[in-house]
This record gives C-alpha cells, sequence and structure tokens, in this order.
C-alpha cells in the first residue's frame, strides 16, 4: 500500500498527550514501585506483548548447548573464544544457531555484551576461525554476500561495527549470533522460529502473536540461558542496532535477567515515539517489514492517535535497570529527538526506583552523552555504529552495570 511520505518537519509534527507511565488505563496513579510493579508495568507490558510484538505461544520442549569450539589464544593471545551450537525443539522439529563468544584473558568474570549481527559471526571480525553461516544471508553487495550466501569473502566486512579489540581491552567480553538464524529477515512465515511452533494445518502466527521482532527477543532469551552458566561471565547487556536494537528493547522489556540494555539507533517501533510521526511511521514500517510485528499491530498503520501507550512505556518496562538510548544525528529517519523524548519521558519510573536519567531541563547536544543509569547521546554522523558509539557504552556499562 503506497504510504504518505515521511515528515522532516517539526511544525508539522502533530500535537498529542504523551500516555503518562504513572497513571494506569483507567485513569489510577502510581506513586511508588510496588504500585507499579503490581499494576501499570503488567498492565503496559501485556499491551505491548499483544498488541505491538505479539506473544510466544508456547515454550520449547527442549533445548541444548554444545561448545563446538575453544581457544584459550584467539585474537593474538588477548581472548578465551568459544563457539556454541544451541539447538531449540518444539513438536519434533528443530533450529539450530550458534553463540560467538570472546572473553579477555585474565578476566574470569567478565561482564559481557550481547548483540545480534546483520550477515554472520564471521563478519564481525578477521578471525579466521570463526564458522561461516550457512542460513540464508540477505544479499549484500558492499559487504560480498551473494546468491543469500555467506562466504569466506564476507570474512570481516562488518568489523567497523563492533570494537572487539576495545571490548576485551577494556574487561568485556563479546557474544554475537547472527539474527538470520534465528528468523530470516523475510516476510515468510514457513521458516525460522515461527515454523516449530504451528500446529497441523496452522502456516503463521495468529493474530496477537509474535512476528519477527519478538522472535529475535526470543532467540536472544536463548543465548542468555546459555551466558548466564557460563561462570566466566558475570553480567549480560543485551546491544542492538537498528531493527535489532528494536530486538534488543524487547529482549530486555520482556526478560529481567539482561542486566543492561543498549539501543543503538532503534528508531520507530524501538526506542523512537511514535506519535510524533517523524521520519518512519508505523504506516511505513508495517508496509516495508510486515512481518516485524504481530499481526494486531497494523491497526495502527497511520493511526498513531489511539495508540494507549508509545515506546517511553517499553523503555519504562527496562527500568530500573541500566538503559542507554542512543541516536545519530544524520539519522532523521529513525526520529533522534523522538528517541530522547522517549527516554526523558520514561524517566519517571525510574525515579521511582531513585535512579537518574534524562532531566526535563535536558536536551540533546550532539557529541555530549548524558550518561546516568538511563543514559543518552546523539552522536554526529549517520545510522550506524561506530568506535566513538562503543567508547560512551564501555564507560556508561563501568559506571553502572560492572
Ligand atoms: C530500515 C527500517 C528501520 C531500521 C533499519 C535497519 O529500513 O526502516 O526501521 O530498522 O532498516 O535495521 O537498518
Amino acid at each position: 500500500m503506497a504510504q504518505p511520505e515521511a515528515n522532516y518537519d517539526e511544525t508539522k509534527v502533530p500535537k498529542f498527550t504523551v500516555p503518562d507511565p504513572l497513571m494506569t488505563f483507567s485513569g489510577e496513579a502510581i506513586t511508588d514501585r510496588d504500585q507499579w510493579e503490581k499494576k501499570r508495568k503488567l498492565e503496559i507490558y501485556q499491551f505491548f506483548e499483544k498488541q505491538i510484538y505479539g506473544k510466544v505461544p508456547t515454550m520449547l520442549d527442549e533445548y541444548s548447548f554444545e561448545v563446538i569450539e575453544e581457544d584459550n589464544n584467539a585474537l593474538g593471545g588477548k581472548a578465551q573464544r568459544k563457539q556454541i551450537a544451541v539447538g531449540l525443539k518444539k513438536n519434533n522439529r528443530s533450529l539450530n544457531f550458534n553463540i560467538l563468544l570472546y572473553l579477555p584473558k585474565g578476566n574470569e568474570n567478565a561482564p559481557v555484551f550481547l548483540g545480534y549481527n546483520f550477515h554472520g559471526n564471521h563478519t564481525v571480525t578477521d578471525d579466521p576461525k570463526v564458522f561461516i553461516t550457512e542460513a540464508w544471508n540477505a544479499n549484500d553487495i558492499a559487504l560480498n554476500i551473494k546468491n543469500n550466501k555467506a562466504t569466506e569473502a564476507s570474512r570481516g566486512s562488518r568489523k567497523d561495527r563492533w570494537a572487539v579489540d576495545k571490548i576485551l581491552d577494556n574487561g568485556f567480553g563479546l557474544a554475537t549470533v547472527y539474527y538470520g538464524e534465528i528468523d530470516p529477515d523475510k516476510n515468510d512465515f514457513s521458516d525460522g522460529l515461527h515454523s516449530l511452533f504451528y500446529r497441523e494445518g496452522q502456516n503463521r502466527p495468529k493474530t496477537n502473536e509474535w512476528g519477527s521482532i519478538a522472535a529475535w527477543a526470543f532467540g536472544l532469551s536463548r543465548a542468555m540461558d546459555y551466558l548466564e552458566n557460563d561462570t566466566n561471565i558475570s553480567k549480560v547487556i543485551v546491544f542492538g542496532h537498528s531493527r535489532l536494537g528494536k530486538a534488543a528493547l524487547w529482549a530486555g522489556a520482556s526478560d529481567p535477567r539482561f542486566d543492561g540494555v543498549i539501543s543503538n539507533n532503534s528508531g520507530c517501533g524501538g526506542a523512537a515515539l511514535s506519535k510524533r510521526k517523524y521520519g518512519e511511521t508505523i504506516g511505513h514500517i508495517n508496509n516495508s517489514f510486515p512481518h516485524w510485528f504481530s499481526e494486531s499491530f497494523k491497526k495502527y498503520s497511520n493511526k498513531e492517535e489511539i495508540l494507549p501507550v508509545d515506546q517511553h512505556q517499553l523503555l519504562a518496562l527496562i527500568a530500573p535497570r541500566p538503559l542507554y538510548v542512543a541516536s545519530a544525528a544524520e539519522d532523521e529517519w529513525a526520529d533522534p529527538k523522538g528517541e530522547f523524548l522517549s527516554a526523558q519521558y520514561a524517566t519517571s519510573v525510574y525515579a521511582l526506583y531513585g535512579k537518574k536519567g534524562i532531566s526535563k531541563s535536558d536536551s540533546p547536544l550532539v557529541d555530549r552523552p548524558i550518561q546516568e543509569t538511563l543514559a543518552y547521546h546523539i552522536r554526529s554522523g549517520k545510522h550506524d555504529v561506530t568506535d566513538y558509539d562503543w567508547d560512551q557504552y564501555i564507560s556508561w556499562a563501568q559506571n553502572f552495570v560492572k
């Protein structure tokens, strides 16, 4: 369906009331943590679950982990590398994915960043021992990915987005998974994680059930099942860029085991407020990526005003755990201002726990991070993950997560 053109004019942003995180749908004011956790948090969570990302239908029948490769002297001796095969089973159908894990040598108990990559674990580093994914891959000429298959030619092609040395040198580990091994990113529900759960005759999720973002979030939790039992890991901070930032936020909101959450340029359906209709809108996203959200989310396409929630309440579901929202100045499609306001509007919930976030007097100054338990920065430049971003995440994690 043809969509209205994206608006980039601040004077054309509609006037709207920001849904108050601290007022229930029936109009009751929330004044303390207990009321927040028992009443409000639950109703907001259920709304996002049923109307936006979609519910996970049931649990898996079985899952397994196997360390399939290990080296205590990886990356020139600075890291321990493990590659872990995770097996998921449901209704006699199965799916496997691989975690690539680097831990800093000499730190027996390291905090780890866990994040999906877009094209395969072998793209985040030149390390020749990292397995090449067999899963369907979106073609990308710049990264040497053709015929929907990754090959040796794409090894290290995305290493500029993963400051592996910096992460390790600062005492952190890195765990990464190729998101296409969980659910290939195409409008096709016949493959990937969803297909394991179908009953006889079913070929797509039900109206309130999961789209791909919720499936990717579920995959992050399955990676967490392994990481939380690795005795060399102290904490896990879930990270994601763009569509994978949306998945990281939903994973953080739905799984309290994540000790921290980082949203890098996640935009519409991630950290950005939907009701501003600035840059990408719900209409655009449901039209271009009909498989990302639950079917029930489509009723809000170009009708953002009838949504009883907005994305700052997704951020609030992560409280009081550390959360970092990051934008890029040239990434107008993701609405940097909408991401900033979202962090600011979520702060009242952090305050219930005595934690700081973005105060009412703060404004988003380019390259001037605000680092509290709930942190925000807008970096100069485009939609991307840069060393600057990682410098900020590392210093923030050292203060708030480690
Ligand atoms: C865009 C999409 C955004 C964002 C981005 C990405 O095409 O409109 O919502 O997810 O892709 O993932 O890079």
